[in-house]
């Protein structure tokens, strides 16, 4: 072992890899030293070329993409006049290895030409309906907001289409404007229907957010209309903002009881896609029966609790008991996403209230580690209705 000698440069190496996968933190280390060094290595050619290096690894993330894909001086004037684009197709796929890192505070979007596909008014009027709930966009400033619908594209799909496919390159987001779309996602070679949307919400962001490949295949059930956002449109604006948006919940998400146990990197994802929603003194939230699609965390203010409960004849009486509150840090919502069920209490606003909202298909992803949490603190509910009305039917519908 003694006689082994270390190459110059190789402990400075790894340690500038080691120094930005710490300051990164890339969610594939591989793609990322792949990046790195690619990086390291173009810049020892331009220097040995007597160029000036364009950007330091060590400073800037750097992808694939803008050492082999940049388009040339030529194009970047050629798309910087004509900022509107043709709508991206959804067949051609992106072929190039996607090796971007995840990097919201790279500047390079900047440079972004603004994509615009022009829309008559009443097409606007149908994607403005569309993007209204969509939690990623709840915490964009007026201009950030009008910029990603200005972006965003119609597409019409046919049944059976496959809207994305599991393991491709992410090209769009897609916001649903109507139509039924099943979520299958394969595990050891078998593929399952783990859900679906129904005529709203919003899929395809995690590929965009992550640089990871498609985690789920999307299939119409029937004739539906999307409205997509490019990838690079979406860089520029939401994961930008999800930066921001860390930056004011790190501390908060830290103090949710319910959220302890998660790893810090998992509750950034949480924080990703949350979406925030204030709500009037006296406002529903949610109303007892209806189906469930959400869920909430109070981050200001208080909520209360109110059930309808059942006569003696198993008529649903009109009027409602508070039964509980919720304050800053606690949450509620989870008992029908959790059940399966309608919503078991309706949900007001005690004074001005601000709540993080999750989409069902977020809760399932990322709070399953949360789970026997709540499901301890359901059983408690079912004690306290019992002991409150002598019977947990209004849980179990
Ligand atoms: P994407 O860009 O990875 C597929 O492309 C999209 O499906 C994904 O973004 C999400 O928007 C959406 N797990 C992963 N992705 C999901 C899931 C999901 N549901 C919807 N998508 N799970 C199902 C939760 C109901 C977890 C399965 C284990
Ligand atoms: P959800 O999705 O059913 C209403 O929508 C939410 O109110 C529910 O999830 C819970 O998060 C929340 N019984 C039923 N729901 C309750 C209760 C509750 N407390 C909070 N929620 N009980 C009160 C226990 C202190 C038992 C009824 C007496």
């Amino acid at each position: 072992m003694s006689n082994l000698e270390i190459p110059a440069g190789l402990k400075e190496l790894l340690q500038g890899y080691t120094v930005e996968v710490l300051r990164r933190k890339p969610p594939n280390l591989a793609q990322f030293a792949v990046e790195h060094f690619t990086c390291v290595l173009e810049n020892q050619r331009k220097e040995q070329r007597g160029e000036k290096p364009s950007t330091s690894p060590d400073q800037k993330g750097v992808t694939f993409e803008s050492i082999s894909n940049k388009p040339n001086k030529d194009d970047e004037e050629e798309e910087e006049k004509d900022s509107i684009k043709p709508v991206p197709s959804r067949y051609s796929r992106r072929v190039a290895v996607c090796a971007e890192a995840y990097n919201p505070d790279d500047d390079k979007d900047d440079v972004e030409p603004q994509v615009v596909h022009p829309k008559t008014e009443e097409q606007r009027q149908r994607l403005q309906d569309a993007c209204k709930d969509i939690l990623l966009f709840k915490t964009l400033e007026k201009e950030q907001f009008s910029e990603i619908l200005d972006a965003m594209f119609e597409v019409f799909v046919k049944p059976q289409e496959h809207i994305i496919d599991q393991g491709d390159d992410g090209d769009n987001f897609y916001v649903i404007e109507k139509g039924m779309y099943d979520i299958f996602v394969q595990k050891d070679g078998v593929s399952m229907c783990v859900g679906r949307y129904n005529n709203k919400g919003s899929f395809g962001e995690l590929a965009l957010m992550y640089n990871t490949p498609r985690a789920a295949t999307i299939i119409a059930t029937q004739e539906g209309a999307l409205w997509g956002l490019d990838r690079a449109t979406f860089h520029r604006l939401i994961v930008k903002n999800n930066a921001k948006k860390r930056r004011m919940y790190e501390t908060f998400i830290e103090c949710v009881p319910l959220l302890k146990s998660l790893e810090l990197t998992e509750r950034m994802k949480i924080v990703d896609v949350l979406g925030v929603r204030v709500f009037k003194d006296g406002e529903r939230i949610i109303t007892q029966g209806e189906r469930a699609d959400c869920f909430y965390i109070v981050e200001s203010g208080e909520v209360k609790i109110m059930i309808k409960t059942k006569t003696k004849t198993g008529q649903q009486n009109n009027t409602e008991v508070e039964v509980a509150r919720c304050s800053r840090s606690q949450y509620f919502g989870e008992l029908a996403l959790v059940t399966n069920k309608p919503r078991a209490a309706s949900v007001y606003a005690v004074g001005e209230t601000k709540c993080l909202v999750m989409d069902i298909q977020a809760f399932e992803r990322l709070l399953g580690p949360c789970m026997d949490i709540m499901k301890r603190n359901i059983s408690q509910y079912e004690d306290q209705l019992v002991a409150l009305f002598g019977s947990s039917d209004d849980l179990k519908h």
